[in-house]
């Protein structure tokens, strides 16, 4: 990496995803110059302007290069994905949506294999709604409420809520395990939209 600008793991902007914040490349200039990482830091602290200017920005990038922290933008790293945190996500209704139809299909898509309900295998579970209603304690076995929070048991990824009322709705998915506990880290997405 020697006189590269090599983007380093984690040295990412947090308020421009997909740019390199401005003190990790100029860290990363002095790693490459064959510094080590501390005479960097402390080259950098006593004497840039930039550390002064965003000391947590560079000392948060320094420290996930220096720990080999998880690259976002090498896709031949194949344990970064085998290590992602399992994700659901609400396809339809999108959020901020407006649905003319008084029946609305919610569909789903989710990295965890999906198991029907009762099916203990470990890092699988099934699918759940909240319709205009609040999470519970997560630590517990979902309810089951007519209308307002779905079960979808059968191992389906898309269930319709029949002649939902004129307004501002919410959708909650949750994937609980076989036996209706939520997943750990809970795995959740929800979305905001109106029926005309
Ligand atoms: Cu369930």
């Amino acid at each position: 990496m020697v006189g590269g600008r090599r983007i380093l793991p984690g040295c990412r902007d947090p308020r421009k995803p997909g740019a390199t914040a401005p003190s990790c490349v100029y860290l990363q200039f002095l790693v490459a110059d064959n510094l080590s990482l501390r005479a960097a830091l402390r080259h950098i602290s006593n004497s840039d302007p930039i550390m002064k200017i965003t000391p947590s920005l560079l000392l948060t990038c320094a420290l996930v290069a220096a720990c080999g922290g998880p690259s976002q933008d090498d896709g031949s790293n194949g344990a970064s994905a085998a290590t992602a945190q399992p994700t659901v996500t609400i396809v339809s209704p999108a959020d901020g949506s407006f649905q003319e139809e008084k029946d609305v299909e919610v569909v789903l898509r989710t990295t965890v294999p999906i198991a029907k309900a009762g099916d203990m295998t470990p890092d699988t579970g099934h699918h759940h709604l909240y319709l205009d209603a609040d999470l519970g304690d997560m630590t517990q076995p979902i309810p089951s409420v007519p209308g307002s929070i779905v079960h979808m048991g059968d191992g389906s990824q898309s269930y319709t809520f029949e002649n939902v009322g004129s307004g501002t709705h919410r959708i909650i998915a949750v994937v609980a395990d076989g036996a209706h506990v939520p997943l750990q880290p809970p795995v959740v997405d929800t979305v905001e939209f109106v029926v005309e």
